[in-house]
């Protein structure tokens, strides 16, 4: 079964890829033809998803499921959160991750958790499906796995960040597979 998934980002696809396996096949933005950045302006994670599920399933026909996702940290006010992608302004994951660890010098209060709100429209239908890894800040970054701010976000229960961990591990735990565990779910109660 083939399944639309409307994003730019190639290492989600790659971590969405390794949780179904040869269950599915799963395109992205660019296996369709679509090269637009589509524009993210919600104020929360369904509303971005949204925005990203509605622009393909509108402009292409077909339908779809999108991942909003972002680390929201206790002792920040849950920031970067919907910002995560963006939050030094540009720059990309090391100038975001930097910041993230200026922001915290100084402050104990370590928790934070990565949320996922996958969006999936089917027909006229849109559904939503959520997820959470908590965890803390480390104090500097550590691995080179994964992506984003993997590297310094240690899971609740480990001694390691998700950057220092294989797919298959990360997958076991994350935010993102808790969200498609419930994606799947629906889509085989079908
Ligand atoms: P799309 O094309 O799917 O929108 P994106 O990279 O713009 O891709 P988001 O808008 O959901 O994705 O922004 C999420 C940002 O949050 C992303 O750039 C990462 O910095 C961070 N992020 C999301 N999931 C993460 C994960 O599993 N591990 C680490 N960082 C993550």
């Amino acid at each position: 079964q083939k399944l639309v998934f409307a994003t730019n980002n190639d290492h989600k696809a790659a971590e969405v890829r390794a949780y179904l396996g040869d269950a599915y096949e799963v395109l992205n933005l660019k296996d369709i033809g679509c090269t637009t950045d589509i524009p993210e302006t919600g104020t929360s994670f369904n509303e971005n998803a949204l925005l990203k599920s509605k622009f393909v399933k509108d402009n292409f026909g077909v339908d779809c499921f999108s991942d909003d996702s972002g680390l929201e940290v206790a002792a920040l006010n849950e920031e970067p959160g919907v910002f995560s992608a963006r939050y030094a302004g540009g720059g990309g994951d090391a100038a975001n991750m930097a910041l993230l660890l200026k922001n915290m010098e100084g402050i104990a209060d370590r928790r934070a958790q990565f949320r996922t709100v996958i969006c999936l429209i089917q027909g006229s239908e849109t559904y939503y499906f959520e997820g959470f890894a908590t965890g803390t800040i480390r104090t500097a970054p550590s691995g080179s796995k994964g992506f984003g701010y993997d590297p310094v976000f240690q899971p609740e229960g480990y001694d390691c960040t998700f950057a220092e961990m294989a797919t298959e591990q990360k997958n076991a735990i994350s935010h993102r597979a808790k969200a498609m565990a419930k994606l799947i779910a629906f889509l085989q109660g079908q």
